[in-house]
C-alpha cells in the first residue's frame, strides 16, 4: 500500500470559514506526496456526520486525523472520542460569526484563538488528542507525516532533507544578512 496512492490522513474542518487556515495542512502534504482526503464535518450542525465520519476514517484505515475548528473547538475531541486514530487539533482564530451583532463576515473569535487553543488542549484525561499551535496547520501535517513515517521509511528520509533544507535556508539568508547589513536586508525583506 502506498501513501501517495491511498489516503491514509483525514483531514477535517468545523466550517469551510476554516479551509482558509486548514489549507497549510493540505500543501505540507502535497509537498510530501502524501494523498489526504478533505471534509466538512461540524460537530454541533451536523453531528451525527461526525459519527459517521468516525467510522469512515477506522474502515478507510486512516492513520491519522488532522481536524481544525474555531470558537469552542469541539470537533477534534470529538473525533477523538469515537475513534482510536490519533487526532491532532488545529484551533483556528478566524471565526465565521454569523451572529447580527457581526460587524464583517469573518472576525477573530473572541479571545483570538486562545479558546479553541484551551478547549482542544483541555480534553479530559483519558480522551486524548493533541494540538498544535493556534491557525498552524502547517505543523499539523508535519506532524501527521512524523506519525506515518514510522511505517514508510521513505518519509523519513524525505523530513530529513526538509530538515536539512530548512537549516540551508537559515544560512543562505544569514550571509545575505551579514553581506547586506541588516537595514537594507530587512527593507528589502519588509519594504
Ligand atoms: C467552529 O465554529 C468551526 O470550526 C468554525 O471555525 C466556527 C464557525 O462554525 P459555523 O458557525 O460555520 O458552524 O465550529
Amino acid at each position: 500500500m502506498s501513501y501517495r496512492k491511498k489516503p491514509l490522513i483525514g483531514i477535517i474542518m468545523g466550517s469551510s470559514s476554516d479551509s482558509k487556515i486548514m489549507q497549510g495542512a493540505a500543501k505540507l502534504l502535497n509537498e510530501f506526496k502524501v494523498k489526504h482526503e478533505d471534509q466538512i464535518v461540524s460537530a454541533h450542525r451536523t453531528p451525527s456526520r461526525l459519527t459517521d465520519y468516525a467510522i469512515h476514517a477506522e474502515k478507510s484505515g486512516f492513520r491519522v486525523i488532522i481536524a481544525g475548528a474555531g470558537g469552542s473547538a469541539h470537533l477534534p475531541g470529538m473525533i477523538a472520542s469515537h475513534t482510536i486514530i490519533p487526532v491532532i487539533g488545529v484551533p483556528i482564530m478566524v471565526y465565521n460569526d454569523k451572529s447580527e451583532n457581526a460587524s464583517n463576515s469573518f472576525k477573530s473569535s473572541a479571545f483570538g484563538g486562545l479558546d479553541s487553543l484551551l478547549s482542544i488542549s483541555e480534553m479530559p484525561t483519558g480522551s486524548t488528542v493533541v494540538t498544535v499551535g493556534v491557525n498552524k496547520s502547517t505543523n499539523a501535517g508535519l506532524y501527521a507525516i512524523k506519525i506515518l513515517s514510522n511505517e514508510f521509511s521513505d518519509l523519513k528520509k524525505k523530513l530529513k532533507t526538509h530538515k536539512i533544507n530548512q537549516h540551508k535556508s537559515v544560512i543562505t539568508e544569514s550571509e545575505k544578512m551579514k553581506r547586506m547589513g541588516l537595514t537594507k536586508f530587512a527593507k528589502k525583506k519588509f519594504g
